[in-house]
């Protein structure tokens, strides 16, 4: 971890706005508003192993309040912390069906927010990092309310992404196209503070990121790949490791850091119609978009994730995400069928 400058998340937002003479601000209090949000999650998710001591078991907490699944919680806080900006035309959530419209009673921003509020939260119970991800487009419909046609877009059109990681500490992670920065939280002050100035991924990794319980529903290009990782690297003498966590940001972060590939290629049990299980929208646009502005890539195996024009808001697609040589690799073993 570079030295803390004390570069504050909002800080570092106004300096990325003066990068854009047009800008008007209006961006900086959307991404200030998302890093709200995340200080009031992770002060939820830190909290989960403590519901049975807090006395918040049950249906209501020691504030009379509701006590929620963490991932709804997450859901319905960010929803409430984006919708009254006015930065916002619409919103799409991985945990709702159809889009978010914008309360009649709050004003319409140019932006368009999409997102999963918290991926891998399965894994809370067990203590294991899972993640909120986040894209932010450009309106591109001009009538008086946005629409889905808003949020069915490529993954190239997006103006920033990121994530926030919950894990052993908060770690806020985001690009607008130039560059990727990490700020970590510090709760001693409730400031996200800038960590990791300019993250560039290793050209190439020495871990491989999969679900190995899945390998009998595997492509044979992918079963090839994967043997291949398991014999001696000739330019380390030795095999990849295997890391998987099982929660996709917590995955992703660290390969981010120390370089590796992640794969969730798409179930082929039936060729004719394999089943991918991660969604395009909300977690391999955004996350697409960051591994490339940090040197990486990211596939379907057969094609960029970003090139992908969106035509269902729950759209799924198979997932090939990391260093650039590992993925360019895994491309060849894939076309080789
Ligand atoms: P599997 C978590 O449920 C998730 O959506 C991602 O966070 C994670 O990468 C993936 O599913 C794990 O899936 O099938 O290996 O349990």
């Amino acid at each position: 971890m570079q030295k803390n400058k004390g570069i504050t998340i909002q800080r570092h937002i106004v300096e990325q706005e003066r990068l854009f003479p047009q800008a008007t601000g209006d961006f900086t209090g959307l991404l200030w508003d998302l890093s709200i949000a995340a200080k009031i999650i992770s002060r939820e998710v830190n909290k989960a192993g403590l519901a049975e001591i807090l006395g918040l078991t049950g249906e209501v907490n020691i504030h009379g309040e509701a006590v929620k699944k963490l991932d709804v919680f997450a859901n319905e806080r960010i929803c409430k912390s984006m919708e009254h900006g006015g930065h916002l035309c619409i919103m799409a959530s991985e945990e709702n069906d159809d889009v978010i419209t914008i309360p009649e009673e709050f004003p319409r921003g140019k932006y368009v927010l999409m997102f999963d509020p918290l991926d891998g939260s399965s894994n809370i119970d067990a203590n294991v990092s899972v993640g909120t991800i986040f894209s932010v487009y450009r309106r591109k419909t001009t009538g008086k309310e946005a629409t889905i046609e808003d949020c069915l877009r490529k993954g190239t059109e997006q103006i920033a992404a990121g994530y926030i990681v919950y894990g052993s500490s908060t770690m806020m992670v985001y690009t607008t196209g130039q560059g990727v920065y990490g700020f970590t939280l510090d709760p001693s002050i409730g400031e996200f503070l800038l960590s990791h100035e300019n993250i560039k991924i290793a050209a190439k990794g020495r871990t491989y990121s999969i679900n190995e319980g899945n390998t009998h529903t595997w492509d044979e290009g992918t079963r090839r790949y994967i043997r291949y990782l398991k014999e001696s690297d000739p330019s380390t003498g030795r095999p990849y490791s295997l890391r998987y966590i099982g929660s996709l940001v917590a995955d992703f972060h660290r390969n981010l850091l120390y370089g590796g590939i992640f794969l969730y290629p798409a179930d082929y049990k039936d060729p004719k119609k394999p089943k991918p299980k991660l969604r395009l929208l909300y977690e391999a646009n955004p996350l697409a978009f960051i591994v490339e502005q940090a040197g990486g890539m990211a596939s379907t195996g057969e094609e960029r994730i970003m090139d992908i024009q969106a035509s269902d808001l729950h759209q799924k697609v198979p997932l090939i995400i990391g260093s650039r040589e590992d993925v360019l690799a895994y491309e060849k073993y894939f076309e080789q069928e």
